[in-house]
């Protein structure tokens, strides 16, 4: 077993190959961010492309989410190691409209591993869902993922709801379309083009 098959075992929806091949790695002492990266994000952009091509279409894209999930549940205990008392509440979910979990997934496991109580709303969530959740759970951060281009609206009014409402919650942002600039323009606390650099924007926001 070797990261590459861990790759191609997600590229064949193969989620048992996926677990065994990301077992495998760890015990082999591979490093887990090139696990991750190398191995089940990368497999999972070499879908995006394949998607983009049209050699693949929604069914299978579906199921190479399933095989590289399996092998995030076997990671997830590696990501969560520095776990210590809570050092806040964060609430994070997939904005209004979208369906896409994995990245967000990714950024809370690694949130909880860095200490933080995190409140994972799930997908398709609304900007009153997002209100609620933040009041009641007394939330420091509320973190929003988007992963389509037509969803992104959704964080914008999700950011104008926390405001209206009045909660001091900060909000970060993030997801493979989203940048820099986007969060600026929309008035958001903070982006991340990543699951780390999502965990080090908490971990500022929380201090500041
Ligand atoms: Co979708 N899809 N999809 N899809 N899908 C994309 C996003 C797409 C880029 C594919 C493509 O065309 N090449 C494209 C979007 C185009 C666009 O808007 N620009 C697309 C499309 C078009 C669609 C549909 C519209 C297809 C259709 O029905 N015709 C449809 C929409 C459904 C909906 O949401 N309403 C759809 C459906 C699906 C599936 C359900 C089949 C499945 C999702 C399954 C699931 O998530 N449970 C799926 C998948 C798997 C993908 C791709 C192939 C992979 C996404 C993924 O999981 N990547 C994707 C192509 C791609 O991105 N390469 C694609 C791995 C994941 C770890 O990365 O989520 O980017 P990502 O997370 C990253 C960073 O973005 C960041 O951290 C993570 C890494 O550390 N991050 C954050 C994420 N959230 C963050 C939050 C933060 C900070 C960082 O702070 C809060």
């Amino acid at each position: 077993m070797a990261v590459k098959d861990i790759f191609e075992a997600v590229l064949a929806f193969n989620k048992a190959a996926v677990a065994d091949g990301v077992k495998a790695e760890l015990k082999a002492g591979n490093k887990i961010d090139e696990i991750l990266n190398q191995g089940l994000i990368g497999a999972m952009d070499e879908v995006g492309k394949k998607f983009s091509d049209g050699e693949l279409f929604v069914p299978e894209m579906l199921q190479a989410a399933q095989a590289m999930k399996a092998g995030l549940e076997v990671l997830k205990p590696h990501l969560s190691s520095e776990a210590v008392a809570s050092k806040g509440t964060i609430i994070i979910g997939t904005v209004k409209g979208d369906l896409h979990d994995i990245g967000k997934n990714l950024v809370a496991m690694m949130m909880e591993g860095a200490g933080f109580d995190v409140v994972d709303l799930g997908v398709d969530i609304d900007a009153d869902k997002f209100v609620k959740e933040a009041v009641e759970h007394n939330a420091g951060v509320v973190a929003l993922s988007a992963l389509l281009t037509t969803t992104m609206p959704a964080m914008e009014a999700t950011i104008v709801a926390i405001k209206e409402a009045g909660v001091a919650a900060k909000t970060i942002i993030g997801g493979a379309p989203v940048t820099e600039a986007y969060a600026d323009q929309i008035g958001a606390d903070g982006y991340s083009d990543d699951a780390p650099g999502a965990v080090e924007l908490a971990r500022k926001l929380f201090a500041a």
